[in-house]
């Protein structure tokens, strides 16, 4: 379902409440700084909210969303940590570079999930332009950055 169809905010499941004591990675992309910010903000926010511990939450930061791949399997080869997610927003230009960088992270983030056998969290917006970033950072479609992290929270039950 497209985005412009349901709010990134709106879950159709409550979380239980057995996520207490997990430990989770944020990795997020400084490229497009003002909407990975928003992202990362809605992702710790929610994650709070939900139970986990402020000790319980890392953040790194890398330059760009191609760099996801390398901070997540930093973060996901660590045993301590549980679970991560990715965050960046890579905005369609003149060229072909958007579509380079995102299918490299989605294919990046799959392998990274299965090699460590958890979850690893595609939070990449990948839109046609700016506004249509900030209407999902945050704006009039919610915030991936909130989804990413309920998404997280229901892999943490399984
Ligand atoms: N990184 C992003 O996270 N979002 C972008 O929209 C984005 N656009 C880029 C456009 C061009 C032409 C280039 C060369 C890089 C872009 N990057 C972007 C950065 C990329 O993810 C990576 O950090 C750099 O290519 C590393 O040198």
């Amino acid at each position: 379902m497209a985005t412009e169809l349901k709010n990134l905010n709106e879950f159709s499941k409550n979380l239980s409440n057995n996520v207490k004591g997990k430990k989770v990675a944020i990795v997020v992309a400084e490229w497009n700084e003002d909407i990975t910010k928003a992202l990362c903000d809605g992702a710790k926010e929610f994650l709070l909210k939900s139970g986990i511990w402020e000790s319980n939450i890392e953040i790194i930061e890398i330059p760009g969303s191609f760099e996801l791949i390398y901070g997540s399997n930093l973060l996901a080869q660590r045993e301590d940590i549980d679970g991560v997610i990715a965050l960046g927003c890579v905005i369609k230009g003149e060229t072909k570079h958007d579509e380079y960088i995102s299918n490299a992270v989605a294919q990046g983030l799959s392998e990274i999930t299965i090699k460590y056998n958890k979850p690893v969290i595609f939070g990449l917006l990948t839109t046609n332009n700016l506004q249509q970033a900030k209407d999902r950072s945050g704006g009039k479609h919610g915030n991936k950055g909130t989804e990413a992290a309920y998404t997280l929270l229901r892999m943490l039950e399984l």
